[in-house]
Order: structure tokens, then sequence, then C-alpha cells
């Protein structure tokens, strides 16, 4: 039986379900985004730091981070500019770890997270705790490339991926938002890939 071009409705793919609005799917690709050059950072002499309004400031060895109980991510991530990759495989520690172990005190309402480079973005809380936020050194099973981060990098795939900070040093648990450095230039606050939260003001 003949079948009317245009007529028969192609069902959506779960992928196309995935992907947020004004983005597409970047494929086997994962393009590198920096503000900075890539530093090259020993895993030896690495520390990871949180502090601020916390009970217990703490740093992290290379070798301790790694002690801590692990977890993985696997799904998609969002890029403000417009690319978005899918099923993607994360390893490393889970936020709530690490400030479980710190303690952010009530009016620690924001946190800063910087990288050794200087770069440096907001998040609130509700953001990176419950399971939506890790630290992570592992992609797809392998150690993270350093031009995407590696040691290290912040990872907090439900909002854009400014957020996730690559060679990520240290969250600070603040009690006033302060932008980060692409806040500063024009990106929204938040992010929310979802909602299309790319710049203020969205
Ligand atoms: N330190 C640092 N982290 C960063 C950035 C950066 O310039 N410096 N860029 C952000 C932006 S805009 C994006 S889209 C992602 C890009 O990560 P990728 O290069 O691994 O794709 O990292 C985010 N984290
Ligand atoms: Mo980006």
């Amino acid at each position: 039986m003949p079948i009317t071009r245009g007529f028969s409705r192609r069902r959506p793919t779960p992928a196309a379900d995935r992907i947020p609005p004004g983005q597409y799917d970047v494929g086997a690709g994962w393009p590198v985004l920096s503000a900075e050059a890539t530093p090259r950072l020993d895993p030896d002499r690495w520390t990871l730091t949180v502090d601020g309004l916390v009970d217990t400031p703490r740093t992290w060895t290379w070798d301790e981070l790694r002690e801590l109980p692990g977890s993985h991510f696997s799904g998609d991530i969002h890029c403000v500019t417009t690319w978005s990759k899918l099923d993607v495989t994360f390893t490393g520690v889970s936020v709530d770890v690490l400030l479980d172990a710190t303690g952010p005190q009530p009016e620690g309402r924001f946190v800063m997270a910087h990288s050794v480079t200087g770069y440096t973005t907001n998040l609130p809380p509700a953001d990176l705790v419950d399971g939506k936020a890790w630290v992570v050194w592992e992609f797809d099973g392998k150690p993270l490339p350093r031009d995407h981060g590696g040691p290290l990098r912040l990872l907090v795939p439900h909002l854009y991926f400014w957020k996730s900070a690559k060679w990520v040093s240290r969250l600070e648990v603040k009690a006033v938002d302060e932008p980060g450095f692409w806040e500063r230039n024009g990106y929204h606050d938040r992010g929310d890939p979802w909602r299309e939260q790319r710049y203020q003001g969205d």
C-alpha cells in the first residue's frame, strides 16, 4: 500500500524528546569551550576545598577524594551555544558527599565554584544537592581529558554546561549571590536549558 509522503507522522524518537528547545544533537563529537588556556595539572598535587559558611571547612587531596564513595552520572549535557550531547557517562563523587562532610550553615544560601584558573560560576545549593551534581574525574570510563577539565571538573548536567566548572578546586559557600565569570558577562543566573535561560532576562 502506498504511503503518501509527509502524511505518515514519524514518531519522535526518545532522543528527540531529550533535546531542550533551541538545542541540537552534536553526535559523537565533544566541542571544547574554554575561556582560558588549558592548565597542566598534576593530580598528586591536586586539592579540592569546600569552605566559607560551613561548620567544618575541608580540603581533600586527590587520593582522599578518590576514596570517598563514588558514583556515576549517565545522561545528557547541554551547552548554551546550542549543542547537546546525549548518553554520556561521568564518574566521580556526588556534591552531596562533600557538603555532608562540611555542613553548610543556614545562611549559606549560595555557592561559588572556583577553578584553579580563576574561572567562577555561581549556583544555589539546591542545584548541587540530592544527586544532581558531581565532581568528576572520568568520562566514559577513561580519565577526564585535560581540555574537558581534567583532572577534575564540576558536573551539573541539569543546567547549561557553563555551570560545570572545569579544573574545579573550590566550592565556596556564601551568604550573598555574586555572578560568576559568564554570569557577569550576560549569561543567566540559573541556566535551566528546558526554560531556555540563556541570558540575563530570559
Ligand atoms: N574553567 C572553566 N570551566 C568552564 C568553562 C571555561 O571556560 N573555563 N566553560 C564553560 C562552558 S561555557 C561550557 S559549555 C563547558 C564546556 O565544557 P567542555 O569544554 O568540556 O565541552 O565548560 C564550562 N566550564
Ligand atoms: Mo558553554
